[in-house]
C-alpha cells in the first residue's frame, strides 16, 4: 500500500490533526497570540528532537533514501535557526521546558528509533505531510502569520514531502496503519496543548 492511501483510511484522525481549530484562528486571525507563541517555542523543541531522529535514521536507511534524508537534515538546522529568529522578534525565550504533549512526542520518536526502517520512514513521512496539509488549510493567513503559512506551504516543502513520500514507499512498514495513526493523533495533541494553553 502506498503512503499516500493512508488518510483516507483514517480519514477523521487525519481531520482533526490537519483541520485543527488551531489552523482556522491563523487563517481568519482570532489566534490568540499566547496560543500561538506556545506552539512556537514547543514547535521549536520538536524540530530539534526530530533533527535528532532523522541523523539517527539516515544512518540506516538504504541508498536511495539517503538524499532525501540528508537534505531534510541540512533544512532542519536552517529551521532551528529561523525558529530562533521569530522567537527573538516575538521575545520568546526558546529555553521553557517541554509541555507534557511535546515530551510525549519526543518519547514516541525515541521508540521509533527501535523500530523497522520502513516503519520510521512512514513515520517521518507522516509528521511532514501532516505539516504541509495542515498549513495549506491556514492558508493564506491573517496579518502577521504569513511567514509561517509559506514556511510549510511553499513548493520546496511540497518537493520534500514528495521525496519522504518516495522513501517510505521503498521500505513498506509491516503495520503502516498503525504508525500513521499513531503520528497523527500526536500532532492533533500538538495543536491541542497550544489551544489549551491560552483558549
Ligand atoms: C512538523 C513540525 C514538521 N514542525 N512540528 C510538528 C509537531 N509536526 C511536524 O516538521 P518540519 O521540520 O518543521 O517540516
Amino acid at each position: 500500500m502506498p503512503v499516500t492511501d493512508l488518510p483516507s483510511r483514517h480519514p477523521d484522525a487525519w481531520r482533526a490533526a490537519t483541520r485543527h481549530a488551531f489552523l482556522g484562528a491563523v487563517r481568519d486571525g482570532t489566534i490568540p497570540v499566547a496560543a500561538f507563541d506556545t506552539w512556537l517555542v514547543q514547535d521549536a523543541r520538536f524540530v530539534a528532537d526530530l533533527l535528532r531522529f532523522q541523523a539517527r535514521l539516515l544512518a540506516r536507511v538504504p541508498r536511495p533514501a539517503q538524499a532525501v534524508l540528508a537534505g531534510g537534515l541540512v533544512a532542519l538546522v536552517d529551521e532551528l535557526a529561523w525558529f530562533e529568529e521569530q522567537a527573538a522578534l516575538r521575545g520568546l525565550d526558546l529555553g521553557t521546558p517541554a509541555l507534557p504533549a511535546t515530551a510525549a512526542y519526543a518519547e514516541l520518536l525515541g521508540r521509533l528509533d527501535d523500530a523497522d526502517v520502513g516503519t520510521a520512514l512512514t513515520a517521518l513521512w507522516t509528521i511532514e505531510r501532516t505539516y504541509l496539509d495542515a498549513w495549506s488549510h491556514a492558508r493564506p493567513g491573517a496579518e502577521g502569520y504569513h511567514a509561517f503559512v509559506e514556511h510549510w506551504t511553499q513548493p520546496g516543502f511540497a518537493d520534500y514531502v514528495a521525496g519522504l513520500e518516495a522513501a517510505a514507499d521503498g521500505v513498506p512498514a509491516p503495520d503502516a496503519d498503525a504508525v500513521f495513526t499513531e503520528v497523527v493523533a500526536a500532532e492533533t495533541a500538538f495543536w491541542a496543548m497550544a489551544q489549551d494553553s491560552a483558549w
